[in-house]
């Protein structure tokens, strides 16, 4: 344990050996380095520690394999899980330093765009933190998720090229690389008994080399390792010789294309693209992660590899991992000589598949061709596990026949990865109750009749030691003071808080942190907008990814109906409030970059009215981030989760935010259900169309937009202002939501949802002028947050799907 005295003296020598300066002549971003190196060094006897327990323990392991792993900045997290974290901060204003100013030097690793990156990062800290034995497999992309800038309202992206300065966080393994190999020709060859035996001729190869980052568990000594992989060029090798031109060139091209593989992260998680570069990243970072794991399993363990799936599961992150089902195959039927029924039995018993979405255009599917061409191998393994398990189904389950085209794996050319995934996984999950039931019933349904036994849900969570401990020290503080500090290693604890909800002085507590939180916002908003906003005001928050069916469109119908009604009637009694929004929208979504540039136009014409004054801000926060999210939450009143019901398959913003205190404004979609389940109805503002509802209209229409916008007066002014352009500089600025609404039936029932929206707006409006009772709903949040914590996700997972021990 390190006093204060001691850190200083340990900081002292880091930045005199490693960067020959003192305190007093360090830059911020001196001490950073000097920080992250300490911290570095505490891990590494632990990291060591912990590798070596697994290997003489001899225990079960999961693998988590993610093409996204979002983990933001590691300093304050590391810190804190290491209990150098107050030490540190202290030491820091000891000297002079502003520590934020030092922790703020970290440049976000956004190597994920959204709620399915960050849950990787969170379970990677649950799973470190309650000592299971689990490693993260990943990309180590170049280029982030770009940096997004807003120029007159509009959205442009920059590259974010987060490794320009030293990442202190990773350490390169020169020595474990592995080669990937892709293209080529397949050759076949038939063995004395029969057997087919497969070899590849001409292939290109890719050396994948790992770079490993340090996950510690919270106060535990775990160090586990989230192993990140980067594409590079091959050693020489001799067997590449080209024989003729075609080949250099084709050599040459190769070579150049190599480090493109880890080059950049897609920025689209709800649109699949079939980039040809997109599959190449995928079967890259499987190949590489399998060849490691099953490397690793003959190091650790004495038994055969038949014995695979007894000491070893694999959790694949969404569809893009799926191609481990033939790799896994490949890898044991032409590398280690298995039977392909005795591999397809080791595989389908290892790997485990998680859901995240049902929107159908975010489903992958892949050109036949492409495949065929980039991995021949694989293509063939593909082929005949489909047609194994197509004519399964027709002679076991005659029932099925006519549904073997919507099941097959390969189907009109394309390959169905998340057909694929089910068919050779033993574990279907989706992330929320209401979600794993539309999979069940609706989206996957033909699968879940042939195999109910694969089907689970686990509910997403959060870290509750970065969401709340690392991020909102002062609520933090106020809480360990009331039910004592257990709930920081059982966030079920939290529930104790029910206790105070009536205690006065408690709920004052809470008041003036949530008051402080917002002073602390407020002065952001300032620096980075230039814009002064009513501390005493609502602080409205919706902040996620910008997608049509979240709906930030109809938030800032809400903002444009009380700015309409504030303009008629200035002596309005409204209490004031701060509308935060901060969202990134695909490069290539238009209607998404449409409703940002909405929000800017609105926003300049509320925030300049001077009869508006400040009862309505609207702010949006440029380049959305884990950082960011990190400094509105603990601030945040007003938590917008109003997606189209039946379409957001669980959020995470709504955990975090509940977590710290935010009542939930939302619809019955994802785990808002579980919030209203937990907290009750007078907890939550719940409003609009359930799930049913939304299926039943886009199965048997029965919805008219336009109706709603004849006969709803505040609906067709809104309509009207955007197509006569009262909110754009010229005419015709928002004339393509207008017409996406009337003339495409208003696929996410924005207007169908409208009236309920406001009503219920009008309802939160009475309810935080009781500010006693809204302090009430806050405790309430807070107190049942506990079940949202990733360490609950985690341990659900842990014991239904990946029937691991905890590490003694
Ligand atoms: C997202 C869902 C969210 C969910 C996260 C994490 C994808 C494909 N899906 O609702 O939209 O919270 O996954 O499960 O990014």
């Amino acid at each position: 344990m390190y006093t204060i005295k001691t850190f200083q003296q340990l900081l002292t020598d880091k930045l005199a050996k490693h960067q020959g300066t003192t305190v007093e002549e360090a830059s911020d971003k001196d001490l950073y380095y000097a920080v992250a190196s300490i911290v570095k060094e505490e891990m590494n006897e632990n990291w060591l520690k912990t590798r070596q327990k697994y290997k003489e323990q001899d225990e079960r392991q999961v693998y988590y394999i993610s093409m996204e792993f979002l983990i933001g900045r590691l300093m304050e997290s590391n810190l804190l899980n290491c209990g150098m974290l107050d030490v540190c901060t202290d030491t820091l204003k000891s000297l002079g330093r502003d520590p934020e100013a030092v922790y703020n030097q970290e440049h976000d690793a956004a190597l994920g765009n959204g709620g399915l990156g960050r849950l990787a990062a969170c379970f990677l800290d649950s799973i470190a933190s309650l000592r299971y034995a689990g490693h993260g497999s990943g990309i180590r992309y170049r280029y982030g998720l770009f940096e997004q800038r807003i120029i007159h309202g509009n959205q442009v992206e920059l590259p974010d090229y987060w490794l320009k300065e030293d990442y202190p966080w990773e350490t390169r393994k020169p020595e474990e690389a592995l080669k990937v190999q892709f293209g080529g020709e397949v050759h076949t060859h038939r063995r004395f008994d029969g057997s087919l035996e497969f070899s590849y001729n001409d292939v290109d190869i890719v050396r994948a080399v790992p770079y490993d980052v340090q996950v510690a568990g919270y106060d535990n000594d775990v160090v586990n390792t989230l192993r990140l992989w980067s594409a590079e060029l091959p050693p020489e090798d001799s067997s590449i010789l080209a024989d003729s031109e075609s080949k250099y060139y084709h050599h040459l091209d190769h070579m150049h294309s190599i480090e493109q593989i880890s080059g950049f992260l897609y920025p689209d998680d709800s649109h699949y693209e079939g980039k040809e570069l997109r599959i190449k990243q995928q079967y890259f970072l499987v190949s590489a992660t399998l060849q490691n794991i099953i490397r690793e399993y003959k190091e650790r363990h004495r038994a055969p590899l038949h014995k695979l799936h007894e000491k070893i599961v694999i959790q694949i992150n969404d569809t893009h991992p799926s191609l481990a089902v033939p790799e896994l195959m490949r890898i044991l039927m032409d590398d280690e000589g298995f039977s392909w029924e005795e591999a397809w039995e080791v595989t389908t018993q290892t790997i485990a598949y998680t859901n995240h979405t049902t929107l159908s255009e975010a489903l992958e599917k892949w050109p036949v061709d492409m495949i065929k061409n980039l991995l021949p191998r694989v293509f063939m393994i593909i082929y005949e596990i489909n047609e194994r398990f197509c004519k399964g189904i027709w002679f076991d389950h005659p029932e099925l026949r006519d549904r073997i085209p919507e099941v097959a794996v390969i189907a009109h050319d394309q390959v169905h990865m998340a057909h694929l995934a089910i068919v050779g996984s033993f574990s279907v999950n989706g992330v929320a109750k209401l979600h794993t039931e539309i999979l069940k019933n609706k989206e996957m349904k033909p699968f879940y009749d042939l195999f109910p036994e694969k089907f689970n849900n686990k509910t997403n969570g959060i870290t509750h030691r970065r969401w709340l401990l690392q991020v909102n020290p002062k609520l933090s503080d106020v809480i360990t003071e009331a039910i004592g500090p257990q709930w920081i290693k059982q966030p079920s604890k939290l529930i104790g808080l029910m206790r105070y909800s009536n205690d006065q002085p408690f709920l004052d507590k809470i008041s003036s942190v949530k008051q402080h939180n917002k002073l602390v916002l407020a002065q952001l908003i300032k620096e980075r907008t230039g814009i002064t906003v009513n501390e005493n005001s609502i602080f409205d928050v919706q902040i996620k990814r910008l997608h049509e069916y979240k709906r930030q469109l109809l938030n800032i119908f809400h903002v444009i109906y009380l700015y309409n009604e504030l303009k008629d009637n200035p002596a309005l009694d409204l209490t004031p409030r701060t509308f935060i929004f901060a969202a990134k929208a695909a490069p290539s979504y238009h209607m998404a970059k449409e409703v940002i540039k909405l929000i800017h136009h609105v926003a300049s014409v509320v925030n300049n009215d001077k009869d508006i004054g400040d009862k309505l801000k609207v702010i949006f926060l440029e380049n959305y981030n884990v950082s960011l999210a990190e400094k509105i939450i603990p601030a945040a009143e007003l938590s917008e989760q109003i997606s189209t019901a039946s379409k957001e398959a669980s959020g995470t913003g709504n955990m975090k935010m509940m977590m710290n205190g935010a009542i939930t404004v939302g619809t019955l979609d994802g785990a808002n259900i579980e919030i209203r389940d937990l907290v009750g109805d007078p907890n939550i503002f719940i409003f609009g169309l359930n799930s049913e509802e939304v299926l039943d209209y886009y199965a048997h229409g029965g919805y008219n937009a336009k109706g709603i916008y004849h006969t709803d007066e505040r609906v067709r002014k809104i309509m009207d202002q955007l197509n006569g352009g009262e909110f754009g500089s010229q005419e015709i600025e928002f004339k393509d939501i207008f017409y996406h609404i009337l003339y495409n039936n208003d696929p996410y029932f924005v207007l169908k949802d409208f009236d309920p929206y406001i009503e219920t707006h009008e309802l939160i409006e009475r309810s935080y002028r009781n500010q006693k009772a809204w302090q009430k709903m806050s405790v309430a949040n807070i107190a049942y947050s506990g079940k949202f914590s990733s360490d609950r996700t985690i341990h659900e997972y842990a014991s239904d799907i990946w029937k691991l021990k905890p590490l003694k």
